[in-house]
């Protein structure tokens, strides 16, 4: 079989088995492995001189090929158009887009400098799999310089409607780009839908729709595919992470500081699409409603910082840090802090182990491709007593989590009157709803996300 070149903006930093990878990252080197290959992108170094070249580190039939950025491309390429202006815009959150005419042709400088570096190490038959919103541009950067082995895309973010789209500054060159690749994969059905939208009506573009295979897209004199390939986890995996780790010391701390009491647990990136202040004003709202509930239940938020540079990231960082202070200043007693808010990261093994021991997973982004946190509270919960899933209906995991208690992240009475639901379920309820959940789980996982847009992108 062809090879198979991984192409993103951040190489995986994957110890074999390791605690760091996550369930993308596991199951894109698995496929690697199986087919031989290479994984290229960005070593996540800002250099002080132009690098000489890609650095390649062999891993049996594995090559990670890995390159810097000098200041000038990471402050454009990285922090600027894709973080301060895409990020957001895919994200619905217009007014949080910063353009920059300049970081826009550094986007597309970096895409084609990288696509550059990689030619040279291309074979005929390679097939590329380029992923996410940092790359928008590479196929046709690839393609200018002569490249003709196939390329598929996918976007781990969601695809915004045309309106919102339309607010980006030089969507249609982005549009275009995308019409470069062979493929198109999106986390859902509506960011499917979004895409083809702007195709037929924007772009004058035309589309053939089939029931169980990709759609076919004419459009700025290009044939393409384009199909839903929701992205998920390893189940069977987690749950045995989460088994091992419950007797770990970070679970018997949580354990001997909760003295019985039930815990609601989050975890994501410190993010403002996640919906994190909505969600501690929901906390406080079930206790400020429910006085039963003060001192029987605490609400631990895990969330490192990321992408500190950018301005609204800072800004979120403040805003949580200030409502985590003022409704545990209003609430907390001698003995009891309602919000426990840690801004750093942890090991798979330790939050698997935190899911399991969660009453409640508290999972209420107000955007995301898809969510895999949500995917992996389930995974890891304890069949025996499962913990019940809050999700947000604008979390891509929301069309196929059945079994969660689904809300509006922007519906604060509604997120705590579904905190309310959670806590008293019964067991038989929680029981049904997780086997449902963990059913799809596996039948839905990342092998058969990967295979399937594979077996499209070889086709
Ligand atoms: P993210 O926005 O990073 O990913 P998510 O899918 O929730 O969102 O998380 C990715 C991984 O990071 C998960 O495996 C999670 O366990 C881990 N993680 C998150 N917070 C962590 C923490 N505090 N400590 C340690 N690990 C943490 C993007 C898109 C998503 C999409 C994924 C995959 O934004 O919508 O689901 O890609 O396609």
């Amino acid at each position: 079989m062809s090879r198979l070149i991984i192409v993103s903006n951040r190489v995986a930093p994957i110890s074999e088995g390791g605690p760091a990878a996550g369930g993308l990252a596991v199951g894109v080197y698995d496929a690697l492995k199986e087919t031989g290959g290479m994984w290229f992108g960005w070593s996540g170094d800002v250099v002080s001189a132009p690098p000489d070249g890609i650095t390649l580190e062999e891993r049996g039939p594995v090559t990670f090929a890995t390159i810097g950025l000098v200041r000038r491309d990471y402050d454009q390429y990285y922090r600027g158009f894709s973080n301060a202006t895409l990020w957001p815009a895919f994200h619905y959150r217009p007014d949080l887009i910063q353009f920059d005419r300049h970081e826009f042709d550094g986007y597309c400088r970096v895409n084609r400098w990288l696509g550059q570096q990689l030619a040279p190490l291309l074979k005929p038959d390679d097939v590329i799999w380029v992923h996410d919103y940092h790359l928008i541009p590479f196929a046709q950067a690839l393609r200018e310089i002569g490249v003709t082995n196939r390329i598929g895309f996918f976007l781990h973010i969601p695809f915004p409607a045309s309106q919102i789209l339309l607010s980006v500054p030089r969507h249609r060159e982005l549009v275009e780009a995308l019409c470069s690749f062979d493929l198109l994969g999106f986390q859902t059905a509506p960011d499917l839908r979004a895409f083809c939208d702007y195709i037929e009506c924007e772009a004058n573009g035309s589309i053939v729709r089939h029931a169980s295979k990709p759609c076919e897209i004419s459009a700025f004199g290009k044939t393409l595919k384009a199909a839903a390939y929701p992205i998920g986890v390893y189940p069977d995996e987690i749950a045995a992470l989460a088994k091992d780790g419950e007797s770990g010391r970070d679970v018997r701390t949580v354990k001997a500081t909760l003295h019985q009491r039930k815990l609601v647990m989050s975890v994501d990136r410190l993010d403002y699409s996640k919906g994190l202040v909505e969600r501690f004003r929901a906390f406080e709202r079930l206790i400020e409603h429910q006085p039963q509930q003060r001192n029987n239940v605490s609400f631990l938020q895990i969330a490192p910082p990321t992408r500190s540079d950018v301005d609204a990231y800072r800004d979120i960082r403040l805003q949580l840090e200030a409502e985590s202070g003022r409704i545990n200043g209003r609430y907390a007693e001698l003995d009891w802090t309602p919000i426990r808010y840690i801004h750093r990261q942890y090991e798979r093994p330790v939050l698997a182990a935190l899911f399991r021991e969660s009453h409640v997973g508290f999972v209420t982004p107000l955007r995301d491709g898809m969510n895999l946190v949500a995917k992996e509270y389930v995974s890891a919960q304890d069949p025996a007593d499962p913990g019940v899933l809050v999700l947000s209906q604008f979390a891509g995991a929301a069309r196929e989590l059945n079994g969660a208690l689904i809300v509006n992240p922007l519906d604060i009475d509604g997120m705590a009157d579904a905190l309310a639901t959670a806590l008293a379920m019964p067991l038989a309820d929680r029981q049904a709803r997780y086997r449902e959940m963990f059913d799809s789980l596996r039948e839905n996982n990342v092998s058969v996300w990967r295979d399937n847009f594979m077996r499209d992108l070889r086709d």
